[in-house]
């Protein structure tokens, strides 16, 4: 389940201000308090690893039916978005995998070294439901 790293810390909309993941298996719970709450994570790739993030509900390593509908985005500062993902976790929760010989997300696989931010945000065609969740991080 890797380590937890704590709550969010508001505000967090850019990515000057995401906060900080340490290490290559932790996790940061978090609320989008409204539809419009953007929450940037900074995470630090070195040379050809990948990444995997996923979404859940805070407690647990999962989403349930009418738990919390997240998108998620792999983001640098100078790209913008290199690949977002909806409903790929379980429920409605959201999967970027770049990990393993045959990735889901090609685009999160063997990535050059540097810092890339993670992007939790509301699902803008999903119904307004439970607001909390956790992002789970594995970089390898
Ligand atoms: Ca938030
Ligand atoms: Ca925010
Ligand atoms: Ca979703």
């Amino acid at each position: 389940m890797g380590q937890d790293q704590g709550p969010e810390g508001e505000p967090n909309g850019t990515t000057a201000q995401a906060n900080s993941l340490f290490g290559s298996d932790v996790y940061r719970r978090g609320t989008l308090a409204s539809n419009i709450d953007s929450d940037y994570y900074r995470i630090t790739v070195p040379e050809g690893k990948s990444v995997r993030a996923e979404t859940s509900s805070p407690a647990t390593t999962v989403c349930l039916a009418g738990d919390v509908d997240t998108r998620l985005e792999l983001r640098t500062a100078a790209v913008g978005l290199i690949v977002g993902d909806d409903d790929d976790g379980s429920a409605e929760c959201s999967l970027i995998d770049g990990t393993g010989s045959s990735p889901r997300d090609p685009a999160a696989a063997t990535l050059s070294a540097g810092t890339y931010y993670l992007r939790v945000s509301f699902d803008p065609d999903g119904a307004a439901n439970n607001a909390a969740y956790a992002v789970f991080v594995t970089i390898r």
